[in-house]
């Protein structure tokens, strides 16, 4: 495995689930800090309020990655904290933050990759119905502005939203996330708004901030049927419509998927004029988070589906199954069907039950699952795919949304008690791969 020269390998974080001081320097309450507020919400009541602490040893993070030879980092900025009523006045503290973040990342040569919504909506915008008034779209192009007017001529990489499918389904049909709706033609209003939203936020990016890389970040499930009824390839299918094209055609086609567009029927969104267009900007990357596949079997009413587990598969603490080829197939898929501009893995990681031992934490499964899908990353280069880098998920544990600090997805251990920082031997091993590489 012999990567191109200019590969990128780097780790990815986000801002609710690492920085904590939530109430620090100006910052507004968002949709997260209410959601883990409210009880039987988030595993055990946890909540970002404190994380990782990276707000305060944000350089002690940047002197982490510097030592694993980390060559970018993608992180994101909190809406909140810049603009903490989620538009109007603009809280100067926010912004020096991310300045003093992205300044001591290039001290550090760590190329920065910045995504401007990873879920932490202002909860003032909530209050106003969020993702689904079209107000929000508007601010949201404000918001990108303010970030790119102060942080474009240093930032090159800049992604919009990071996996609309999880702010849109996950959050508003299926409840699981903040805000916890439960309402389909609210989700689907809201899928497509926030494709809207990426749009507008593509173009102020590009007014104010002409040198940037643009895209934006979308999670893919492999679906696979869970059977060799006709039913079960129908059924995966769906799911394939539901959580990959649903998002993938507009963006590179310029409509919804038909099938789709007939399943959900009286759900489907309002579209106004322009918004196709605004959708099918170009994009200069797509960031692809891959981590498993689903054996996909169709539910008792024809809308649902169920689940099936693989009996010889290895399932990570997430009880996701491992399943590598997914990443390797996803990505070539992109290139022949959907001739995806240059893409970067923004996410792929595991979490496992680590067990933290004077000597450090043995995390061969980890190492393992990395392996096998920088593995099929490769093989998908080898078949077209224009893949120019890659980001573990995630650099340290940290507080993961609903299960709160349950799941450990980090390559380093994070002591809560002491905010101690132990590098895995996943980490210790992504080092060494990256002097091969670079060697
Ligand atoms: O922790 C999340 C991240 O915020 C978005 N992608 C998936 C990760 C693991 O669940």
């Amino acid at each position: 495995m012999r990567f191109p020269r200019d590969f990128l390998w780097g780790a990815a974080t986000s801002s609710y689930q690492i920085e904590g001081a939530v109430q620090e320097d100006g910052r507004g309450p968002s949709i997260w800090d209410i959601f883990c507020a409210t009880p039987g919400k988030v595993y055990g009541g946890h909540s970002g309020a404190i994380a990782c602490d990276h707000y305060h040893r944000y350089a002690e993070d940047i002197a982490l990655m510097q030592s694993l030879g980390l060559q970018a980092y993608r992180f994101s900025v909190a809406w909140p904290r810049i603009f903490p009523q989620g538009r109007g006045k603009l809280n100067p503290a926010g912004l020096s933050f991310y300045e003093r973040l992205v300044d001591g990342l290039l001290a550090a040569n760590i190329a920065p990759l910045l995504t401007l919504y990873h879920w932490d909506l202002p909860q003032a915008l909530q209050d106003q119905g969020g993702w689904a008034n079209r107000d929000t779209l508007m601010a949201f192009a404000d918001y990108a502005d303010a970030v790119a007017r102060r942080l474009g001529d240093r930032v090159k990489l800049w992604a919009t939203h990071n996996e609309p499918w999880c702010i849109a389904i996950l959050s508003h049909a299926l409840g699981k996330h903040a805000p916890g709706k439960t309402d389909w033609k609210l989700a689907l209003q809201v899928s497509h708004n926030l494709l809207v939203s990426h749009g507008l936020a593509l173009d102020a990016l590009r007014a104010s901030a002409s040198a940037i890389q643009a895209g934006i970040v979308l999670n893919f499930t492999w679906a696979t049927p869970g059977g060799d009824r006709q039913e079960d390839e129908e059924a995966a299918q769906r799911y394939d419509g539901f959580f990959n094209r649903w998002f993938l055609d507009p963006l590179f086609k310029g409509s919804y998927p038909q099938d789709m567009w007939d399943i959900y029927g009286a759900r489907v969104p309002r579209i106004e004029a322009d918004d196709m267009a605004l959708i099918q900007r170009p994009m200069d990357f797509l960031g692809v988070n891959y981590y498993t596949r689903e054996l996909v079997r169709p539910g008792q009413d024809g809308f649902s589906f169920r689940f099936e587990r693989n009996p010889k598969a290895e399932y990570t603490a997430m009880n996701w199954e491992v399943y590598p080829q997914g990443l390797e197939d996803m990505l070539v898929r992109l290139h022949e069907d959907y001739s995806a501009p240059p893409l970067y893995v923004t996410e792929n990681g595991a979490a496992f039950d680590d067990v933290l031992t004077p000597g450090g934490v043995r995390d061969a499964r980890r190492r393992a699952y990395l392996e096998a899908h920088f593995q099929a990353a490769y093989n998908a280069m080898q078949r077209g795919a224009p893949l120019r880098g890659y980001f573990v998920w995630s650099l340290l544990d940290n507080f993961e949304w609903a299960e709160g600090y349950a799941k450990r997805f980090g390559i380093v251990y994070v002591d809560y008690k002491t905010q101690k920082r132990i590098p895995k031997d996943s980490a210790l091993w992504y080092r060494d791969f990256i002097a091969q590489q670079r060697a």
